[in-house]
């Protein structure tokens, strides 16, 4: 750096002698040098400030709110200075979709009814980006049905809440009414089918009600941008109007005439705004549009308590005689004087039992219109020029409130939830999870069930849970559910928590996770030094009920509720095939060599230490992990009998002498293989859950084998050869509490 530094030196003082004007050049060029060696500094100090990376974003979760949106949230991550953003990849692609600086991000412009999975990971202000998160996916919800809508806003005075409208006029595609640029209209249809064909789209789908048509037809006359100068109020004479086709406004006819219309990219005068930018087509002409009003079946009845006045022929909105003074509020203009020269169409009064229509045809010249309305025709005519329009009620209604929530802990730090599902008007998408209380929630599901992982042990939590939809109406919170995650043991070394079987007998309890080892005489469950062998049965019973009152040595039927629990879980099966066959490269692992071994451990002596093949170590189905038992010393357990010995279990004398294969019938096994064999009737040690070898009730009964017992070993192996005096160099123990 200073030799760097000196030559610089030298280069800027030797111009400046020779020539000033020359050498200005020069210093600005290594003023640049400089900077550069400046910049590097400065990047070197930035990098040893940020020397560590952000940690992996945790619970991720991916929730489909609509058929082309995915919203993503987790949990932020943490650095030594500061995360500064997060990198989203989706589907495993390298290029991150996008690098939010919070912890939630909306993935939109998707595909319908189509998966997506998300990844996350943190950076830091220097671009140390951590590991990516687990993946998360949720898949899109199907497509809208009916086409495009838009969304109208809600009219107050009249009585409408926000609702969905056809940006076109129904087409007929495949039998169901279409919103769609292409295609015809769908005319020659008479009222009750058009009401039918706006039902059959699904819950909330409707014809258009009298409401809902005027509620479009007011905000339309509000924006100058449908007037065809710009100017609302303006008269058709003079260049305005309110628009009502796509050839000129001045024309009498609105629209080219002859036949209904179609297609997006016609005149664009067949097209209005409303107030919140949406688009809507034709509805000031082409085809009537039948609207639903009243009466019985969606006949005229008297909307708004207004008897329309029946005439038989075409009024202007603003007549006095009729007088259309009451009308005018409930389906014509705001402004009395507005007739067809202002281009808002004209009035035809009928019968309370005729259907109503409205905006006009093709074919009606000044009579067409955003206002026009008719109600001349019966409920049963169906002629070229009449079409329809659907509507739709957006999904206000939550999902009902989750029931029957219960709150299990399954270890000292995981409490596992599950509830009733439940129902919503559209469907429920994803639920949400509180805990203690809190406003945020802490997961938002999709299925009944949650895993609360991360807890501190001898702590009470409390859990409610709400049901959402996909415009996240939420429910109210059920009712909340408990549970406080267990004490581990204080002394002994560390254990596992196992769940309780009720079909066993068996609640809670702790089991050691290691082979009990002797730490200066106190029995000890720890991954290092050799375990505690050369013991009998009444000094492992005592060494285990020294450690405090709870403490016990393992009993038969503890035993047998871990042995099932392993036996589910297809972890632990070498091919993670539950009751697959260790000649397929498969079967219930039985120690830390290959499983096609024939001794599954070393073998000469225990083994020790948690670094060793994993194939040593076992999983609960609440993710607890056990080390050795299924082999490496065989493993005293607290029989029926007198202080512990076999006695009879569960009523059961259990055969003698000789190995046997669980699946025996001669002797007959099938008595005993429940007490302490696996579920499966057919496995045997092919399948390497170990054998049985029976003995006298005043015996002892040791489980899972040592290391030279070769097949013999695995999980539910059971020996009640030796008597309880026996002290084996192959014999070792476990606590339980
Ligand atoms: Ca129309
Ligand atoms: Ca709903
Ligand atoms: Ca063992």
């Amino acid at each position: 750096m200073r030799k760097f530094l000196i030559s610089v030196f030298f280069i800027l003082i030797i111009p400046v002698v020779v020539y000033a004007g020359f050498s200005f050049g020069l210093i600005k060029a290594a003023k640049k040098t400089g900077d550069k060696v400046d910049e590097k500094v400065a990047q070197r100090k930035a990098s040893l400030l940020y020397a560590q990376t952000p940690t992996v974003p945790t619970n991720l979760t991916a929730i489909a709110v609509s058929s082309s949106q995915i919203n993503l949230s987790w949990t932020a991550s943490s650095d030594d200075v500061g995360v500064t953003n997060y990198k989203i990849y989706r589907n495993a692609g390298v290029t991150p979709i996008a690098m939010p600086t919070g912890t939630t991000y909306s993935n939109t412009g998707l595909t319908a009814s189509t998966a997506y999975s998300y990844t996350v990971s943190a950076c830091d202000g220097v671009g140390n980006c951590s590991g990516q998160s687990s993946a998360a996916s949720d898949t899109t919800l199907p497509p809208i049905v009916g086409g495009e809508w838009v969304l109208v806003p809600g009219n107050l005075s009249l009585g409408t809440n926000d609702f969905y409208v056809m940006k076109y006029e129904a087409k007929n595609v495949g039998g169901v009414a279409t919103s769609q640029a292409d295609v015809t209209p769908w005319s020659y249809i008479n009222h009750p089918t058009a009401v039918a064909a706006c039902a059959a789209l699904g819950a909330g789908h409707h014809l258009i009600t009298i409401a809902e048509a005027q509620t479009i037809n007011r905000n339309i006359e509000a924006q100058s941008a449908n007037w065809a100068n710009g100017i609302i109020g303006s008269l058709v004479s003079a260049g305005g109007g309110l628009k009502r086709g796509n050839v000129g406004i001045t024309d009498s006819a609105s629209y080219a005439g002859g036949a209904a219309e179609y297609g997006a990219s016609r005149n664009l005068k067949a097209k209005l705004v409303l107030s919140n930018g949406e688009e809507i087509w034709d509805w000031s002409g082409n085809v009537w549009e039948w609207i639903y009003g009243t009466g019985a079946g969606g006949t005229l009845g008297a909307p708004d308590g207004v008897a329309f006045y029946a005439t038989s022929a075409w009024y202007e909105w603003n007549s006095v005689t009729p007088d259309l003074n009451q009308e005018r509020p409930v389906l014509g203009p705001s402004n009395s004087n507005w007739t067809g020269a202002y281009g808002v169409g004209s009035y035809y009064g009928g019968a309370p039992t005729k259907a109503p229509r409205r905006g006009g045809p093709w074919a009606d010249g000044a009579f067409a219109g955003v206002f026009s309305f008719c109600a001349e025709a019966s409920t049963s005519d169906s002629i070229n020029t009449f079409g329809f329009r659907c509507g739709k009620s957006p999904d206000t209604q939550a999902p009902t409130v989750p029931t029957n929530l219960s709150a299990v802990a399954v270890s000292s730090s995981q409490i596992n939830l599950s509830w009733t599902a439940s129902t919503d008007n559209v469907g429920v998408t994803n639920y949400k999870i509180y805990r203690n209380g809190g406003v945020t929630p802490i997961a938002m599901p999709t299925g009944t069930t949650y895993s609360n992982t991360g807890l501190t042990a001898s702590t009470a939590y409390s859990y409610t849970v709400s049901a959402c939809d996909a415009v996240d109406n939420c429910s109210g919170q059920s009712s909340s559910a408990s549970d406080t995650t267990p004490t581990p043991p204080a002394a002994g070394g560390e254990w596992v928590f196992v769940p309780g079987n009720s079909s066993i007998g068996t609640n809670d309890f702790w089991v050691m996770q290691y082979e009990a080892k002797n730490v200066s005489g106190i029995a000890t469950s720890q991954a290092v030094i050799t375990p505690w062998v050369n013991i009998d049965l009444s000094s492992s019973i005592a060494a285990c009920s020294a450690l405090g009152s709870g403490y016990h040595l393992l009993t038969i039927a503890e035993a047998q509720t871990v042995n099932r629990n392993i036996e589910a879980q297809t972890a632990n099966w070498a091919n993670g095939i539950i009751g697959s066959l260790v000649s397929a490269g498969g079967g219930l692992k039985r120690g830390n060599l290959s499983i096609t071994d024939s001794a599954s451990y070393i073998g000469a002596t225990p083994e020790f230490g948690t670094g060793r093949d994993a194939k040593a170590k076992l999983v609960l189905s609440n993710g607890g992990e056990i080390w050795d038992w299924s082999g490496n010393v065989s493993e005293w357990i607290y029989g029926a009998g007198a202080t512990g010995t076999q006695g009879t279990p569960g009523g059961v004398t259990f055969n003698t002498s000789g190995w046997y294969d669980w699946s025996s019938t001669s002797p007959d096994l099938s008595q005993e293989r429940p007490l302490l064999g696996p579920s499966n009737s057919s496995w045997t040690s092919a399948y390497g859950v170990g054998k049985y070898f029976g003995g006298l009730t005043t015996n002892a009964v040791i489980r899972g084998g040592g290391w030279p017992d070769d097949v013999s070993a695995g999980v539910f192996t059971f020996n009640a050869f030796y008597a309880p005096s026996s002290s084996l160099v192959s014999n070792g123990f476990r606590c339980g509490r």
